[in-house]
């Protein structure tokens, strides 16, 4: 490992802080909030020139979240969470996007936070017991092309899961002369389609949100499927106000409850742990067609060995390839269009009109399962030999997950020892908290911690409260540094790896696993299973926080 560049090399005149935060999505507002709660001064570095995370930078048409408005919103205040009004069942982008720049404003966060500032590094002076962290102001932001230093005891990671583009290397990638989009870095100020030749990689949750949206729009549209996806109906709707006005008779009882799921959403209709394989098929059709009828990720609670047993999880993959078939009336294209892969090991999407948009005329469905992308050309994009003329290229080929934004960042512990290195066998932590030999660092949501298989907005709160909780404890103890032990760690990643080879959830190349992205080695990166990781981390800490170590 090579010793790390000076942090200070070139850069302005340090500031000091008791916290950075890194990021200024759900995970970095709430942090700072609880911080200032506790008498820290804390400092928020955000690359966005906004807040919102994930919801400042997707911003494709369509982009709405799949887990229920009701549920996907902070929990920790209670005059917020009853002012706040939903207007849908799923909310759309804009609106969530209103609601962080509400939490911000009305928690009076936004002075804490340095927009237009990208974290190139930080580095841990153990002399000091401090954090150097090196920034630069993005450009067209007021500190633009500009380094400096930000020294502080604590540094937290909450740079979100689904943050880093992953755009494939495919040949002649940069030569398209059209113009070209990703779903996760689109234009603030939208884009008309109209008129237009458009292709779209992909077929994802951003690529089904946002394909028959750009059907409508465009002349004609290409996409380009390399694997076909199961989508559920969201049946969105407005929001219903007594349904509202039901939560909000008791909010705080509905959340207790949600905290109780296996992924802590899906409420109002609870798993039925059955099993599939004892059902009659009757029962099973009833099942999963009345979670169908009622829409969202619930449909994978019909039963409780969906991600468990491949002979149950086929039934429920049976009926939506039926789904398929009765919607697309083209049955050549409906059979391109059924994924054969285990449902639920990709995150289910939710659809809105996804499979109907390949009945319109002006759509045209590419399979590139068999043979890749051949290449991406001034004009359009080859593939099967065939060259697809377009305007525009819509990359909707999702992220470098889980560890991509943590990354790209020049993290170095004890002895300069970067984290790239330490994780180039894959993500290593205890309790995807706490990382060994990065002391005083902890992730939001990192890997080992089940973060996207949860209602993020839910896992985020009991991460920033532990945190919270721990340093005001370090703080009434006097120790300068907490640390994961290597032996936490080892048997940590061996948990998470054991829980997730019990299901079927590392049966196929998904992001959960780093599929997606070449070369990036193979680890189920998510913890499955909430209630008990939270009983976990609250055991940890009342016995002294087990498995760290104090300074
Ligand atoms: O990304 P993805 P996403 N050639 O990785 C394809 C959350 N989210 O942005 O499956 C051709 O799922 C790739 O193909 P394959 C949600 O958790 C939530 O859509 O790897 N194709 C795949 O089809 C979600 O899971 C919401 O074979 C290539 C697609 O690109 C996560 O974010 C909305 C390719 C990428 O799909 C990521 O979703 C949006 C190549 N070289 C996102 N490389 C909601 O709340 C990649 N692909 C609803």
């Amino acid at each position: 490992t090579q010793a790390a560049p000076r942090a200070q090399q070139g850069a302005a005149t340090a500031e000091t802080h008791d916290l950075v935060i890194v990021g200024a999505g759900f995970a970095g507002m709430y942090m700072l909030h609880r911080a200032r709660q506790l008498g820290l001064s804390a400092r928020v570095f955000e690359a966005g020139g906004g807040v919102g995370g994930t919801w400042y930078w997707n911003r494709y048409p369509g982009a709405r979240c799949d887990v229920e408005s009701m549920e996907y919103s902070y929990s920790f205040d209670e005059d917020l969470q009853r002012d706040w009004r939903w207007t849908e069942r799923f909310a759309a982008q804009p609106e969530i996007l209103r609601y962080a720049q509400h939490v911000a404003e009305r928690f009076g966060l936004l002075d804490g936070i340095r927009f237009r500032t990208r974290v190139l590094g930080a580095q841990y002076d153990e002399a000091a017991d401090l954090w150097r962290v090196r920034t630069r102001g993005e450009d067209g932001g007021k500190d633009g092309g500009e380094e400096r230093e930000c020294s502080a005891r604590w540094l937290v990671m909450a740079t979100g899961c689904l943050s880093s583009a992953n755009l494939p290397e495919i040949p002649g990638r940069d030569s398209f002369e059209g113009e070209r989009f990703h779903t996760g870095l689109w234009p603030h100020e939208g884009v008309d389609f109209s008129g237009k030749r458009v292709g779209v990689i992909g077929t994802g949750s951003s690529a089904l949100q946002s394909i028959p949206i750009i059907a409508e729009q465009s002349k004609e549209l290409v996409v380009f499927q390399r694997t076909a996806t199961y989508a559920v109906p969201a049946r969105n709707a407005p929001l219903d106000p007594e349904y509202e006005a039901g939560i909000k008779a008791d909010y705080a009882a509905f959340r207790a409850r949600n905290r109780t799921m296996q992924n802590a959403f899906g409420s109002m209709m609870a798993r039925n742990d059955s099993s599939a394989l004892a059902a009659t098929p009757e029962e099973r059709e009833r099942a999963f067609a009345e979670r169908w009828a009622r829409g969202g990720l619930v449909f994978l609670g019909a039963f409780g060995d969906l991600m468990l047993d491949e002979r149950a999880n086929d039934y429920a993959a049976e009926f939506v390839r039926s789904r398929i078939a009765e919607t697309v009336r083209d049955s050549a294209i409906a059979q391109k269009l059924m994924p054969r892969q285990i449902i639920g090991c990709k995150r289910l999407c939710i659809d809105t009109g996804y499979y109907e948009t390949y009945n319109r005329p002006n759509v045209r469905l590419v399979d590139v399962s068999e043979a890749p992308i051949e290449a991406i050309t001034p004009k359009g994009v080859r593939a099967g030999g065939q060259e697809y003329e377009l305007d525009s290229l819509v990359f909707a080929t999702g992220f470098d997950a889980m560890t991509g934004s943590l990354l790209k960042i020049d993290i170095r512990g004890r002895g300069g020892v970067s984290l790239r290195d330490k994780w180039a066998a894959g993500p290593r932590t205890w309790l995807g908290l706490g990382i060994a030999g990065f002391p005083n660092m902890f992730t939001v949501s990192g890997p080992g911690s089940p973060s996207v298989l949860t209602n993020m907005i839910v896992s985020i709160e009991q991460h920033v409260e532990w945190i919270s909780d721990c340093i005001a404890y370090m703080r009434a103890n006097g120790h300068r540094a907490i640390e994961a032990t290597p032996e936490a760690e080892d048997g940590w990643v061996a948990h998470v790896n054991a829980v997730a080879d019990r299901t079927l959830f590392p049966g196929c190349n998904s992001w959960y696993l780093g599929a997606n992205v070449p070369g990036k080695p193979r680890v189920f990166m998510p913890l499955i299973g909430f209630p008990d990781y939270v009983a976990k981390c609250d055991q940890v800490a009342a016995r002294g926080y087990e498995g760290f170590v104090f300074d």
